[in-house]
């Protein structure tokens, strides 16, 4: 099981940082943020790069490069003089995945990977953030309450050179911060230049990261949307799942916090004491405690994405017909005719500022833990919230086929 002392990310003792002797503080100010100061409390580029830890990332780069349309860009492994880990860099657009994994455990980190494979199965380690200062961002992040894990250091090579730190999140997860902008090769130092592992798709399925989102134990959520709000100066953004809604169907609870240019999202899931069992029930009991739940992928054109990825053997969560036969009533018009929608079981959305489209595939590993969110945007800056009665529907038909509801 997950040591759960850490899950309080605002008052866990804080354990050593694996590279630092300095103490980490173990409370936090209770100074909000200042009102219109959040944007810079915390800059933020963006998503720097998403590290899986997975039992075979061989075949897991493989199963990103055939079934999601990704680019193989960069490696590290025994060839490259990484005899611990072997890790695969891959790209789509803006979007970044590392996956790694363990050949032969040597040092704390290689155990840590390999017993977070163990206990969590297949899995995100790490939302790494591209920050443009990384000492300001790690520094000011203890200052107010966060645990540090990586002291910032820079790492080397003829490419240039990079800033590293990282901080701790709900779970085992982490935020490395990364600052990139003094380095041209590949990835980091230490990974060589690596050719696409088949010849890519001629168009890309997805072209950036929109959103992460992790799931929290019972009563934690507003703990971990406080931690966002008060550690990174991420403020809520008003899409919620309240209490109504989640005794009515959901079984979650779900709160959004992004940082000042909504362009990092993290939505926030704890479970709700409803009818069923939860949805996020169910995957804190496998992954074995709290972590990364879904990883949205922005796409331009979901029917090329949905078409290519179905190809390629990827499982979507089913929608009853019943879905598009009220759809047209209260989305209306979308780029895409309703029959291709119905077709291709894909969600749409409106709100005040545009539609969405949107599309779930089902769990991407034998725990019924990560999966993956296509989505299409067009003006709306929501999650979906008119999909989620029939969404959670069909995922709690997952999960009763799973005979876990
Ligand atoms: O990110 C979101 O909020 C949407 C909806 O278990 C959602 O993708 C929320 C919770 C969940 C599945 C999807
Ligand atoms: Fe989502």
């Amino acid at each position: 099981m997950t040591d759960t002392t850490r899950e309080n990310p605002l008052s866990s003792p804080g354990t050593p940082a694996a590279t630092t002797t300095s103490p980490v503080p173990t409370t936090a100010p209770e100074t909000p943020p200042a009102p219109g100061a959040s944007e810079d409390l915390f800059p933020v580029h963006g998503m720097d790069a998403i590290v899986f830890a997975v039992g075979n990332a061989k075949q897991a780069a493989h199963y990103y490069s055939t079934a999601f349309g990704m680019r193989l860009v960069a490696y590290a492994g025994p060839e490259t003089g990484s005899r611990e880990t072997a890790s695969y860099v891959l790209e789509s657009g803006g979007a970044r995945f590392v996956l790694t994994s363990v050949i032969r455990p040597t040092t704390d980190h290689g155990r840590f990977l390999a017993r977070h494979v163990a206990e969590h199965g297949d899995g995100v380690v790490d939302l790494a953030l591209e920050v443009p200062d990384v000492r300001a961002a790690y520094e000011g992040a203890l200052a107010r309450g966060a645990k540090g894990l990586v002291e910032p250091h820079e790492m080397s090579d003829d490419d240039g050179t990079v800033v590293l730190a990282a901080i701790a999140t709900y779970g085992e997860t982490r935020h490395t911060l990364v600052d990139r902008s003094g380095y041209k090769g590949a990835y980091l130092p230490g990974y060589t230049a690596a050719d696409p592992i088949v010849e890519p798709a001629g168009r890309r399925f997805f072209q950036a990261v929109d959103h992460c989102v992790g799931n929290v134990e019972l009563g934690r959520m507003n703990e971990w949307v406080e931690f966002y709000r008060r550690v990174m100066g991420f403020t809520n953004m008003k899409e919620f799942v309240g209490d109504d809604i989640a005794t009515e169907y959901s079984a979650l609870m779900s709160k959004v916090v992004a940082n000042g240019t909504r362009k990092v999202k993290f939505p926030i899931n704890e479970p709700a004491i409803a009818r069923k069992k939860s949805q996020i029930d169910e995957y804190l009991e496998f992954y074995g405690g709290p972590g990364v739940q879904h990883v949205a992928l922005a796409t331009n054109d979901i029917v090329h994405t949905v078409r290519s990825m179905r190809a390629a053997g990827v499982q979507f969560l089913d929608v009853p017909d019943s879905y598009y036969d009220t759809l047209g009533e209260w989305v209306g018009d979308t780029r895409v005719p309703l029959d291709e929608l119905r077709e291709l079981k894909i969600l749409a959305d409106r709100d005040e500022d545009g539609y969405l489209l949107q599309i779930f595939t089902k769990p991407v590993q034998d725990r019924p833990t990560v999966f993956f969110e296509m989505i299409e945007r067009h003006g709306s800056m929501g999650f979906g919230k008119g999909n989620f009665k029939a969404l959670f529907e069909a995922i709690e038909r997952e999960q009763a086929k799973r005979g876990n509801l």
